[in-house]
């Protein structure tokens, strides 16, 4: 079974996979690498990707894009409010207080959550494999950005469930190229040596994003990550179109803003300038034929007056570059190369400036375009990855009425991930475990929450005593946190001392009240082959977790009853699971209607080609095999046949364009046996010819 590595960007995705002992990069159905992140709703099916773009403009309430960053945020969220009027479709506030999109669609008003919108672009992307693997795909990993929170990545592993894909990861994208960068490379040092450190850069159309990772043979350490989630291509799109909205409102006195379809032309022509300006210094026009009240516009920019109108987003690059730098707590000496992926990389002065910053010229050793997904489709092979935490978690626990409550920061900034850690707490009735993250000021995203965990059934010891509780935490595979498993240890009858139950805790922490909210914190690493055989779900369960810390070491041998203790999980923006299921359906269901709805077009082109194949026949190559009678008859009704297709055969059932096609070919066929007869006869005479 093959794994494809999946890109989902903000405006481009990408598909990769590993094959005859390399990689490969995907072409859609459009023979294109690259398959826009847009989706368009119609009255009878949707379209995905290529199809979609082109709907951009003519159906643009129905044409969804812009919307990765959608995932886990709330309607309210500051930035979704910020998004909202610029989009050219709406957005609803769902009963849940998540962000839905407003669509019609088969002639209805409907509202998709972002993870049906991506659910239905992962769909099209996993049809795509497997059109060009020739067999089913479901095994997949798929890269999201280094800062997305919690919920975001819940919310994208969601979407992978709703498009029938089995996430195996979800890899961050900086991780994704620097084992793009790794894996082929022969060069590395070895596990006793110094490793080699490399920067890589990510600028894509909505983001910023940069990680320093650390790498030695068959291994690759992220040491840490910075970024800016607001910065991308799409912001020195933006300074364009403003300035061209504000010239042509002086110059042809159109008011570009209250006109979507000619505002979203306009950001195409932008960022088409942004583009050749990254190639060409000089003087460059803009001309947009028709665009507005048919007038015509036109304009011209260089490079020089573009970089200053977005010199407060040029600004901006240092920043991340400089957290990096501080994080990984090397110096600019210590950078072995600095690789740049992502489009908007290749603008002249932002290239600059990270060369600058880092006192190195440049190195594009990678696809800038292709690499996340080359990376995404490579971390199956045998390469160690260690990944980091990217914002500080911290656990608040309290019960309903024992009075201790405490709270500890369980994971730092820049924690290798994944990872687990035990906690032992001393409880005699269940608790609540309150996961979040504990910097507000750099997380950017509005809610610091990340859950709430009860662990249920727990009980105090027979004698009255508080019962040891042990807890995992963990920050799993694709990024996200859980509390995986807990489970009470039961003292058994005549054990007699307080119990050794514990390896040494590499953390400890103590609550503030006595010995009901003691807590220990156990690291409990990951060894680098467990990677792999991760349960990829997005919270494992409490199943199967159980362990006996007792029975590792050179403890005395206690023995120990380990009960598994069930926990009630409840993220933030988490979709319910049978709402979840229900999406699952809903998504087979609009498969089925757009093929139902593909076959049927299919089944009408036919009739047409036919008619304009056999109308260029009939005065061409088939002239000698009817009579001229016969002829001028079957061309009467292949005109019909065409009127018929543009008047009344414009919305009909699959079999009435068959039927009509059977009807012409009954005509047809015998002039074409007739001519293939007299072509194949010379044939005949030559092999004949041959033969004696
Ligand atoms: P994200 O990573 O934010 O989710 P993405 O992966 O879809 O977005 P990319 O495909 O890496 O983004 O980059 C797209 C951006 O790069 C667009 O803004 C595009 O205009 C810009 N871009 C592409 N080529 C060039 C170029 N030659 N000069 C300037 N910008 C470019
Ligand atoms: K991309
Ligand atoms: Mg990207």
């Amino acid at each position: 079974m093959s794994v494809v590595g999946i890109d989902v960007g903000f405006q481009n995705c990408y598909i990769a996979v590993a094959r005859s002992g390399g990689i490969e990069t995907i072409a859609n159905d459009y023979s294109d690498r690259c398959t826009p992140a847009c989706v368009s709703l119609a009255s009878k099916n949707r379209m995905i990707g290529n199809a979609a773009k082109s709907q951009m403009i003519t159906n643009f309430k129905n044409t969804v894009h812009g919307f990765k960053k959608f995932h886990g945020r709330a309607f309210d969220d500051p930035f979704v409010q910020v998004e909202k009027p610029k989009l050219p479709y709406s957005l609803h506030k769902m009963a849940n207080g998540n962000a839905g999109i407003k669509v019609r669609y088969l002639d209805e008003d409907k509202v998709f959550t972002v993870e049906q919108i991506t659910g239905m672009l992962l769909n099209k992307l996993k049809e795509t494999s497997e059109m060009a693997l020739k067999k089913p795909v479901v095994d997949c990993v798929i890269s999201v950005p280094s800062f997305f929170t919690d919920a975001e990545r819940r919310s994208v592993f969601d979407a992978t469930q709703i498009a029938g894909l089995n996430c195996l990861r979800l890899i961050n994208d900086t991780t994704a190229v620097a084992l793009a960068y790794g894996i082929y490379k022969q060069d590395l040092p070895t596990l006793e040596e110094r490793p080699r450190n490399v920067v890589f850069v990510d600028m894509g159309h909505s983001s910023f994003q940069v990680s320093i990772t650390a790498f030695n043979k068959g291994k690759l350490k992220v040491l840490a990550t910075a970024f800016d989630p607001y910065l991308g291509g799409r912001n020195f799109d933006e300074v364009l179109v403003d300035y061209f909205c504000e010239e042509f409102k002086g110059k042809y006195k159109l008011n570009v803003r209250d006109n979507p379809r000619a505002l979203l032309r306009l950001h195409q022509e932008c960022e088409k300038l942004k583009k050749l300006m990254s190639a060409n210094s000089s003087d460059l026009p803009l001309n947009i034929e028709c665009f507005m009240n048919d007038i015509d516009v036109t304009s011209r920019m260089n490079r020089g007056h573009f970089e200053d109108m977005c010199a407060q987003y040029l600004m901006r690059v240092d920043m991340p570059l400089k957290v990096v730098l501080e994080q990984s707590k090397l110096s600019r000496d210590d950078i072995y190369a600095v690789e740049l992926v992502g489009g908007a990389t290749r603008i002249p002065s932002i290239k600059e400036r990270i060369s600058k910053f880092f006192c190195k010229d440049i190195s594009t050793t990678l696809n800038a375009d292709e690499a996340v997904a080359r990376g995404c489709a490579l971390q199956v092979r045998e390469f160690s990855i260690t990944d980091v935490v990217p914002y500080p978690i911290t656990l608040r626990w309290k019960s309903p009425t024992e009075d201790g409550q405490g709270d500890c920061e369980v994971f730092s900034k820049n924690h290798a991930a994944p990872f687990s850690k035990v906690i032992t707490f001393h409880k005699k009735e269940p608790f609540d475990l309150e996961a979040f993250y504990n910097c507000p000021q750099e997380l950017p995203y509005p809610d610091h929450r990340i859950g709430c965990f009860s662990v249920q059934n727990v009980v105090p010891q027979p004698d009255g005593d508080s019962s040891k509780v042990k807890v995992k935490v963990r920050v799993n595979v694709h990024g996200i946190f859980s509390v995986s498993s807990a489970s009470l240890i039961d003292k058994q009858k005549g054990e007699g001392e307080d119990m050794q139950i514990d390896s040494e805790p590499m953390v400890q922490n103590e609550g503030r009240a006595e010995d009901q909210t003691k807590m220990q914190v156990d690291q409990e690493g990951q060894s680098q082959g467990d990677q792999q055989s991760e349960d990829n779900s997005p919270n494992e369960g409490a199943a199967g977790e159980k362990q006996d810390p007792a029975a590792g070491g050179s403890k005395p041998k206690v023995k120990v009853k380990s009960i598994d203790l069930p926990i009630k999980a409840n993220n933030i923006r988490q979709l319910d699971s049978d709402v979840l299921n229900n999406f699952v359906e809903y998504e087979r269901q609009m498969i089925i209607q757009d093929k139902l709805v593909k076959e049927l077009n299919d089944a009408k082109n036919a009739v047409e080609e036919y008619v304009y194949d056999l109308r260029d026949k009939l005065c061409g190559i088939y002239e000698k095999y009817i009579t001229e009678d016969d002829s001028h008859r079957l061309t009467l009704m292949l005109e019909d046949t065409e009127n018929w297709l543009y008047e009344d055969g414009e919305d009909q059932p699959k079999h009435i364009y068959e039927e009509k096609l059977d009807a012409l070919k009954r005509l047809g066929q015998p002039i074409q046996d007739r001519h293939r007869e007299h072509e194949d006869r010379p044939r005949a005479f030559d092999e004949l010819g041959k033969k004696l």
